[in-house]
C-alpha cells in the first residue's frame, strides 16, 4: 500500500515539473520579458537570418531581461507574404517586410518595387533614411499598423536559369517559366523583364528548379548561395534588374507597449542588425561570382541597357504608375548618399 502511495507522489512530482518546464517561457513574460516573434522566409545562414541574432544580441546587451528575442526562419512560423496580416492581427510581433506587400496595402508605393529605380545600396539608403523615407513610414504606421524601423540591402537581384539559354535583351526570356514571389507587383516585374512569370514561395524554389517546375528564379547572389540553388541550375544572367530591400518591422501592438527609452532600443538594434547585413551582403556580392564559377555555373553578361529600357517603359506604361504620387520618381532619383538623415 506504502509502495503504491510512493509511486503515485513521484509520479505527481514528475508531472509538476514538466508542467513547470513547459511554463517556463510564459513565467519570462509574466516576470516582465516581452515576446518579439520574427518570422521570416529566409534560410539559416543568409544575412537577413544573420541581421536576426544580432537585433536579439543588441537587445540583450542594452536591455537585459526586457526582451525575449524569437526568430522563426524558413517561413516556418508564417508563409511568406503573410506577415503583416498576422502583425495586424497580433499574432506576430516583428517581421522583414518588403516593399511589395507594402504596396499591396498602399499602392502609389508601387514604385519602390520598380525594377532600375534604386541604383546602389546607398542609393537606396539615401531613399529610406532621408526625407521619403520619414514620409513612408508615418503612411506606412498609419494605414498597415506597422513601424519600419531599418532597411535591410537584400541584394541586387539576377536571373537564374536551369538550363542554360542566351540571353542578352527581355526577347530571349519569351516563354521562360520564372518563378516569382507570389504578389502583383512582383509578377509584373517578371513580365517587365519578359519572362512568364509564376508565382511561388520562396521555400519552394529549390523543390521546383530541381524538379523543372519552373525555368529559373530571380535572387540576389548571397541568397542563391545561401539556398543552394546552384545545386539545382546552370547559369546566372547579370540583369541587375532589382537593388532589393527589406525593412525589419514592428507591429503597433508591439510597439506601443514599450516604453520611449525600450523603443530607442529597438530602433538602434534594428540599424545594428542592417548594417551588420549590409556589410556582409554587400561583401559577398563582389566576391561570389567565382564561388558559382568553381560550383560549374555559366555567369553571362546580357544587354543591361536593353533590360532597363524595356524595364523602365513596361513600368511607365503599367497601370501601377497611375497611383505614383506626382514628383516622387523625380525625388527618389535625385536622393543621394550624402542627404540621408539618419533617423
Ligand atoms: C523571394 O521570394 O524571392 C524573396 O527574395 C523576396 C523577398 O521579399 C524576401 O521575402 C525573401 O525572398 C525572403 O526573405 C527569403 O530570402
Amino acid at each position: 500500500m506504502i509502495h503504491i502511495k510512493d509511486r503515485i507522489l513521484s509520479l505527481a512530482f514528475l508531472l509538476l515539473s514538466i508542467v513547470f518546464l513547459l511554463a517556463a517561457p510564459e513565467q519570462a513574460q509574466a516576470s516582465g520579458s516581452m515576446v518579439l516573434k520574427i518570422s521570416t522566409p529566409a534560410v539559416p545562414g543568409d544575412w537577413h537570418a544573420e541581421m536576426l541574432k544580432v537585433f536579439r544580441e543588441e537587445l540583450e546587451r542594452t536591455a537585459p531581461g526586457e526582451f525575449d528575442v524569437q526568430i522563426y526562419l524558413n517561413g516556418t512560423l508564417f508563409n511568406q507574404g503573410a506577415e503583416p496580416a498576422q502583425m495586424k492581427r497580433g499574432n506576430l510581433e516583428m517581421a522583414l517586410v518588403s516593399m511589395q506587400d507594402i504596396a499591396k496595402q498602399i499602392p502609389e508605393y508601387s514604385i519602390f518595387t520598380a525594377g532600375y529605380l534604386i541604383r546602389s545600396p546607398e542609393h537606396q539608403k539615401a531613399v529610406f533614411y532621408g526625407e521619403i523615407g520619414q514620409e513612408v513610414v508615418s503612411r506606412v504606421t498609419e494605414v498597415m499598423d506597422i513601424h519600419l524601423l531599418s532597411v535591410a540591402y537584400l541584394g541586387t537581384r539576377q536571373l537564374n536559369l536551369r538550363k542554360f539559354r542566351l540571353v542578352k535583351t527581355p526577347a530571349d526570356l519569351k516563354g521562360v517559366k520564372l518563378r516569382m514571389p507570389g504578389s502583383k507587383a512582383w509578377q509584373f516585374l517578371g513580365e517587365a523583364l519578359g519572362a512568364s512569370p509564376t508565382p511561388m514561395a520562396f521555400n519552394e524554389v529549390y523543390l521546383a528548379l530541381k524538379t523543372g517546375t519552373i525555368d529559373g528564379q530571380d535572387n540576389p547572389l548571397p541568397t542563391n548561395q545561401k539556398a543552394k540553388f546552384h545545386e539545382v541550375t546552370e547559369q546566372i544572367v547579370l540583369t541587375s534588374h532589382l537593388v532589393d530591400g527589406l525593412f525589419l518591422s514592428i507591429s503597433d501592438k508591439a510597439w506601443t507597449k514599450l516604453s520611449l527609452g525600450q523603443q530607442q532600443k529597438v530602433v538602434a538594434a534594428a540599424r545594428k542588425a542592417a548594417d551588420f547585413n549590409d556589410e556582409n551582403r554587400i561583401r559577398d556580392e563582389k566576391n561570389l561570382l567565382d564561388f558559382f564559377r568553381s560550383a560549374g555555373l555559366k555567369i553571362t553578361e546580357p544587354d543591361v541597357e536593353a533590360f532597363r529600357s524595356h524595364v523602365q517603359n513596361a513600368y511607365l506604361n503599367s497601370e501601377f504608375s497611375k497611383d505614383w504620387p506626382e514628383g516622387l520618381l523625380n525625388r527618389i532619383n535625385a536622393a543621394e548618399s550624402g542627404a540621408a538623415s539618419r533617423r
